[in-house]
C-alpha cells in the first residue's frame, strides 16, 4: 500500500471517519467571505475571530513550510432526536456536542496520534501542526477542498456519508501527500435548515449572522441577551442543533464509534430546577470534563433563567425571585426578566 492509502487507514484505526488532503493554498475564496463577515458586524463579541485574520483567510500562511493538509472528520451523530426536548418546558436542551466529553480533547489526541504515525512512517524530518477548532484555521473551507463535505446554507459542513454531525480537525505537514478532488454543493434546492432557524440567524443562504445564533448567545456572548432574542431561545440552554437536525443528509449518517460522545442520560433533558441551584463548585463538579464547564456558573444559569423565563410555569417563582438577588448582575438581570414573564404568563 503506498503511503496515502496507508495514512487514510490509519486515520480510521485512530477513530476518525473521513480523511481526505488538500493543498493549504487550496482556499482562495475565504478572504473575501471571512472580511465580508466581520465587515458586517456577524462575529458579534468574537473579538478573536477578527484577530490575526491574515492567518484565517490563508493557511499557506500560517505555515508557509506546510505542503498538505490532511482533513479529518469524527461523527458524532445522535442516537435520539435532539429536538424532542423542546416540547419540554420543565427541561434544559443542550446541543448534541456537549452531552458528554468534550470534543477538543478527544479529537486533538486522536490527530496527534495520527501526526506521531505519519513521522514514524516517513523520518524525523517530518513536521507537523495539529489543529481543532481554537486555532486561526479556516477547518469548513478547508475541509470542503479536501472532499469531506461541502459547506451547507446552514454553513457548516455536510458529508453524503456522515450528514451534518461531524468534528472536523487537521494535520499539517511538510509532507507532499497526493491531493484529493474538492467535494460539491449538494443542497440543491432545499432550504430546510434556514427555515429550521428559531431566530432566523440566516441572512442569506451560506451566510450567518453570529448575534442571532443561539449556540453564539448561550455560549459565547457575555453579559445580558437582548431582550428581543430571549423569548426565541425557548428551553435552549448550551448550543443549538436545530439547522443540523434538520437536514436531509442525516438520514445517511452512522452512529458515532466513541462512546464518550454518547450522551450522558442526565444531560438529555435536564430539569431546569436543578439546573438554576447550581453554585461555581456544583457547576464545576457537574460539567467537569465537558465544554460546558467553559463558559461558568453564572452564564449558564443565566440561559437557564431565559428558558425559566419562557417556560409558562408558575411554581418557579420562588427559585428565581430568590435568583434575583444573585452576586452576578447579568444573572440577577435574567431572574428578574423571567419573574416579568412568568408573571405575564399567569395574567
Ligand atoms: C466561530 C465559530 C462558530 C460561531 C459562528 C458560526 C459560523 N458558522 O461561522 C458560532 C458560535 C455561532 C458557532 C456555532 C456552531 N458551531 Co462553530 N465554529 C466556529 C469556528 C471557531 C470558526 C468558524 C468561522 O471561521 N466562521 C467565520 C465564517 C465567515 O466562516 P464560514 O462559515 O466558513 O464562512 C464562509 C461562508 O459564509 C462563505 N460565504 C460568505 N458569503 C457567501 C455567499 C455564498 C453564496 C457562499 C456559497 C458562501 C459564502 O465564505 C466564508 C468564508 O469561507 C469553527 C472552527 C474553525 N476554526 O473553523 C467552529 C465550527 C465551525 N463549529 C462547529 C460546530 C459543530 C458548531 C455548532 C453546530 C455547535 C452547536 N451545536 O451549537 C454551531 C452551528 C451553528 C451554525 N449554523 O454555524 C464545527 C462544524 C463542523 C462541521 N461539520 O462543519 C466547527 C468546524 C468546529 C470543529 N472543529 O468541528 N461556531
Ligand atoms: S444553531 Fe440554531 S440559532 Fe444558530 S443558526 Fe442553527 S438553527 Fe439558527
Ligand atoms: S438542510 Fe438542506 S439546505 Fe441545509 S445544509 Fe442540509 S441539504 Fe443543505
Amino acid at each position: 500500500m503506498d503511503l496515502k492509502a496507508r495514512l487514510v487507514a490509519e486515520a480510521e484505526a485512530v477513530g476518525f471517519d473521513l480523511c481526505r488532503i488538500c493543498r493549504p493554498d487550496s482556499v482562495p475564496q475565504v478572504p473575501a467571505g471571512l472580511g465580508g463577515f466581520l465587515e458586517a458586524g456577524y462575529h458579534g463579541q468574537m473579538g478573536w475571530l477578527a484577530e490575526r485574520v491574515h492567518w484565517r483567510s490563508d493557511p499557506a500562511a500560517l505555515w508557509p513550510e506546510a505542503r498538505s493538509v490532511i482533513m479529518l472528520g469524527e461523527s458524532y451523530t445522535p442516537e435520539h432526536d435532539p429536538t424532542d426536548v423542546h416540547g419540554m418546558a420543565d427541561r434544559g436542551a443542550i446541543s448534541v456536542y456537549a452531552q458528554n466529553k468534550d470534543y477538543h480533547d478527544l479529537v486533538k489526541k486522536r490527530l496527534k496520534r495520527l501526526a506521531r504515525w505519519l513521522i514514524a512512517e516517513t523520518g524525523d524530518a517530518t513536521q507537523v501542526k495539529v489543529f481543532v477548532d481554537t486555532a486561526p484555521v479556516p477547518e469548513k473551507p478547508l475541509g470542503q477542498a479536501a472532499g469531506l463535505g461541502w459547506q451547507g446554507k446552514h454553513t457548516n459542513l455536510v458529508s453524503r456519508d456522515l450528514g451534518s454531525w461531524f468534528f472536523i480537525g487537521s494535520v499539517f505537514t511538510t509532507v507532499e501527500l497526493e491531493t484529493d478532488p474538492a467535494e460539491i454543493d449538494h443542497c440543491g434546492s432545499c432550504r430546510s435548515c434556514l427555515d429550521a432557524c428559531p431566530t432566523g440567524a440566516f441572512p442569506a443562504p451560506n451566510q450567518i449572522d453570529a448575534r442571532r445564533c443561539i449556540s453564539y448567545l448561550t455560549i459565547e456572548h457575555h453579559g445580558p441577551v437582548d431582550e428581543e432574542l430571549r423569548p426565541m431561545l425557548g428551553n435552549r440552554i448550551y448550543g443549538c442543533d436545530d439547522c443540523l437536525a434538520a437536514c436531509p443528509w442525516n438520514k445517511f449518517a452512522v452512529e458515532a464509534r466513541e462512546v464518550r460522545y454518547h450522551a450522558r442520560d442526565e444531560l438529555v433533558a435536564p430539569p431546569l430546577a436543578e439546573l438554576a441551584a447550581l453554585d461555581d463548585a456544583a457547576f464545576r463538579a457537574k460539567f467537569s470534563g465537558s465544554p460546558i464547564k467553559r463558559i461558568g456558573r453564572n452564564r449558564f444559569v443565566r440561559n437557564v433563567l431565559y428558558a425559566m423565563g419562557n417556560s409558562g410555569i408558575g411554581r418557579y417563582v420562588p427559585q428565581v425571585e430568590a435568583l434575583a438577588m444573585d452576586t452576578d448582575e447579568t444573572v440577577a438581570d435574567a431572574a428578574r426578566w423571567a419573574l416579568r414573564r412568568l408573571k405575564d404568563a399567569a395574567a
